[in-house]
């Protein structure tokens, strides 16, 4: 047999090149045939597109938008859309226009491909962080909420973004370098959050509003106390760019009255250095309908304004560095008559049941909605300035000392029923969410933006409709001193008729909308179904703003750390160490195996397990899981993972690589063999 084959390699060798040289050669003449039938090729492939558009029923309008938003393959987004994933807990990537899911990534819930919470120190960590359900289990969920991009001069600079979890008052900080959460801090002293992450023009503070009054550190009141007791409050996290961590310590909160504050946003420009947050439920409705007392949903809207909260943060600096807070478990709080007393804090009177808050791009005005008010209602920062310094001896309940509402009021546009949220564009229009209307609004600005288009002032330019119940809209870069413009994504509550059924349970709908034009030009482009519940707000950023990391910067990279881990398993020094009952495994994976490929312990051992993926190709991932332990990891080109167990029952246990990352992935295995304990 050696004999017979060794003559024919030669040959084999000359037929295979002969072949090749064959098949390039038919290449170039298919490619010279289709070059000179070019023309006549378009002609009949424009015949087939209207031939198609027909059969399939789509108008021209439908043609354009799917010319608009198609992206052929290997073309990119030009922007990236961070979303919340509501009661997932995580936070979607989305491209646009293509409204293409490109991950999702793990933030508050474990997630298994990436291997978040299943068995990973460092995501164990981080999710612990997160603290302990009242049964002293950890927290494994959320309803994430308000995603907020990281800042450099009111202008989204791509370095990290921020979620709160609406249930649970906590907040996330996600590094965009690799695309993964890093911290998770959980508010000390209340129990639930709405008005967060927002942050100031240089995110040196992650803004978390409250949301449902109680007693802040979490004691027991009795409801009948809800006046005395119960407290609303607003937490500015100091964020440290350098560390990539919020830091705690030098963060504080200031209690406020029992209203529920609601959607908060900063100030930009001249109104740099202030916040603003909406709030409801003034009348201090405390429910109780079984007891004759009205609903909350109309005790709670009883009173024809609420008050919006607006808060001097230089001012409520300084009363922190002077020390002049409580502290609720711990956690430095300035009480309300402080705040008052300080001057850091004014009301001014907002129509009616009011939701979203949001700064114009010049800084100059606060559009707020009132759900159940049809305008939308525009208050001049010059003219709360003025308010401010003229004083006033009207207070609230609790001594806060509340503006003229006509005099900081600056206009008011009717829009329509039920408006929510407010974004903007370049071109000097607002757009409103209309929940009821099921509709977005455009409208018009005044002050400097008002040159930016032809229409009057403060006035309604158009509607058009979306499908259906729309609660927040994002426009690209649209919380930024700088909008783009260009797009808008509505994010519907319901979807009803959009979607094949798929039982009771409905996905959501996104519908992405082209707001390029001026006047009534602003079609719906696109329909995008979301397989989660429910998709809260989203930030749109153009995508080179981005710089992600293809690869981990070195190998034996810990992410947690975002430094080289040096106890990092590497190449040539795989080996298994004793001590005692701990055995500490270094591993390295390589396409297309693990090393070592066999591990042998004992029944009762700690096993503490080290793996580096040391390739530098992009996209060569390998995963790791041990059947039966609820171990998985993900471990990126460079990146180490470590992991510990106790191998509690003797036997069997082949460990394999759960990524498809090579023809010969299905070998990419080992065993670990714990025998009887002796
Ligand atoms: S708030 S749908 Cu929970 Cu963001 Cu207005
Ligand atoms: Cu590594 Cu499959």
């Amino acid at each position: 047999m050696k004999l017979t084959r060794t003559p024919n390699r030669p040959f084999l060798f000359l037929t295979v090149l002969l072949l090749l040289a064959l098949v390039a050669v038919l290449a170039v003449a298919c490619q010279n045939q289709a070059e000179q039938n070019a023309q006549p090729e378009i002609a009949g492939a424009t015949e087939d597109i209207n031939a198609i558009a027909e059969a399939r029923g789509l108008t021209p309008a439908d043609i354009a938008a799917a010319v608009k938003t198609y992206t052929p393959s290997g073309m990119h987004d030009e922007y990236y859309e961070f979303a919340s994933g509501g009661q997932s807990g995580q936070v979607y990537v989305i491209g646009l226009p293509s409204m293409r899911i490109l991950k999702q990534i793990a933030v508050f819930t474990p997630e298994p491909w990436q291997g978040f919470g299943y068995g990973e120190r460092g995501t164990l960590a981080v999710l612990a962080q997160g603290g302990e359900t009242v049964y002293g289990e950890p927290l494994t969920w959320a309803d994430t909420h308000h995603p907020a991009l990281s800042e450099t001069d009111g202008d989204y600079d791509g370095d990290f973004l921020f979620i709160n979890d609406k249930a649970n008052a906590r907040v996330a900080v996600i590094d965009l370098r690799d695309f993964e959460v890093k911290q998770i801090v959980k508010n000390p002293i209340t129990l639930s959050d709405h008005g967060g992450t927002f942050v100031t023009p240089d995110t040196d503070y992650i803004v978390e509003g409250g949301q449902y009054a109680m007693p802040l550190g979490f004691g027991y009141s009795s409801i009948e106390n809800y006046e005395a007791d119960y407290r609303g409050m607003i937490t500015f996290w100091k964020f440290d760019r350098a560390a990539g961590r919020i830091d705690v310590a030098q963060s504080f909160a200031i209690e406020l009255p029992p209203y529920w504050q609601d959607l908060c946003d900063s100030g930009k420009g001249p109104s740099e250095g202030w916040i603003f947050c909406n709030s409801l439920n003034t009348e201090m409705a405390t429910g109780g309908v079984e007891l004759g007392n009205p609903p909350f949903e109309s005790g709670a809207s009883q009173r024809d304004m609420d008050y919006l909260h607006v808060f001097d943060l230089e001012k409520a600096k300084a009363v922190y560095a002077a020390g002049n807070f409580d502290l609720i478990n711990e956690f430095p709080v300035i009480s309300l008559e402080t705040a008052t007393a300080e001057g850091l804090l004014h009301f001014v009177p907002e129509p009616k049941s009011p939701h979203g808050v949001d700064v114009t791009p010049d800084g100059e005005f606060m559009v707020v909605a009132g759900k159940l008010d049809p305008h939308v209602t525009i208050f001049s920062f010059d003219k709360l300035q003025a308010a401010i310094a003229a004083g006033t001896s009207e207070t609230d309940t609790f001594g806060v000392p509340v503006l003229d509402f006509d005099a900081v009021m600056e206009a008011q546009v009717e829009l329509g029923l039920g408006p929510l949220h407010t974004q903007f564009d370049d071109k000097g229009y607002a757009y409103t969410s209309l929940f009821l209307d099921s509709a977005v609004a455009r409208w018009s600005l005044g002050g400097s933006a008002d040159e930016l288009n032809e229409d009057p002032p403060w006035t309604l330019v158009t509607k058009t409709p979306v499908q259906y119940n729309i609660g927040h809209l994002s426009t690209a870069e649209g919380d930024t001193v700088n909008p783009d413009g260009k797009y808008l994504v509505a994010m519907n509550k319901w979807a009803v008729d959009r979607f094949l059924p798929v039982g009771p349970l409905l996905p959501q709908n996104f519908q992405l909308l082209d707001i390029s034009g001026t006047g009534t030009d602003m079609p719906v482009i696109y329909d995008m179904a979301l397989p989660d519940g429910e998709p809260h707000y989203a930030q749109i950023i153009k995508a080179d703003k981005i710089e992600a990391w293809e690869v981990y910067p070195e190998v034996g990279w810990d992410p947690h750390t975002q430094a080289v881990n040096p106890d990092a398993p590497l190449q040539g020094e795989e080996r298994i160490e004793r001590e005692g009952n701990e055995v500490h495994v270094y591993m390295t994976a390589i396409r297309s195996h693990f090393t070592p490929e066999r591990v042998e312990i004992k029944k009762g051992d700690h096993v503490v397990w080290h793996i580096t993926n040391v390739e530098r190709a992009l996209d060569a991932t390998h995963g790791f899981t041990i059947p039966s332990y609820n171990i998985h990891v993900s471990i990126e080109p460079g990146e180490t993972v470590s992991f510990e167990f106790d191998a509690l029952d003797d036997g069997v246990f082949s460990y394999y690589c759960t990524e498809f990352c090579s023809a010969l992935h299905l070998e990419m295995m080992g065993y670990m063999l714990v025998s009887p304990e002796e």
